[in-house]
């Protein structure tokens, strides 16, 4: 909905993670184009955000707004709800 407050969508990732991997290549087939991307491998501070945060250095994990979501499956049903949605914070 127009009127929906955007959110801050951020993805922890390793580049070699299968399951990353997958959340990353639904995002690219649907045009997400909105969530920043954080590579813990090359970035510690971020890694050392994802487990002072979400408790654990497991990838891939979405933060809402600050609030950490794990389970690739989890994270794509999450961003597909926000595309039925047509929301202002992903793109069609
Ligand atoms: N069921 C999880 C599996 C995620 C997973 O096993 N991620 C691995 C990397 S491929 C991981 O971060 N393991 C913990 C670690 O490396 O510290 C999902 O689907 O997201």
């Amino acid at each position: 909905m127009a009127n929906e407050k955007a959110r801050s969508l951020e993805l922890f990732y390793r580049p070699t993670c299968p399951f990353c991997q997958k959340v990353l290549r639904w995002m690219e087939n649907h045009n997400v184009d909105n969530v920043t991307l954080f590579d813990i491998t090359s970035d510690s501070a971020a890694g050392q955000r994802l487990v002072e945060v979400g408790g654990k250095k497991q990838v891939p994990c979405l933060f809402i707004d600050g609030k950490p979501m794990y389970e690739s499956d989890d994270i794509i049903e999450y961003l597909g709800t926000l595309l039925d949605h047509q929301t202002d914070d992903v793109a069609k």
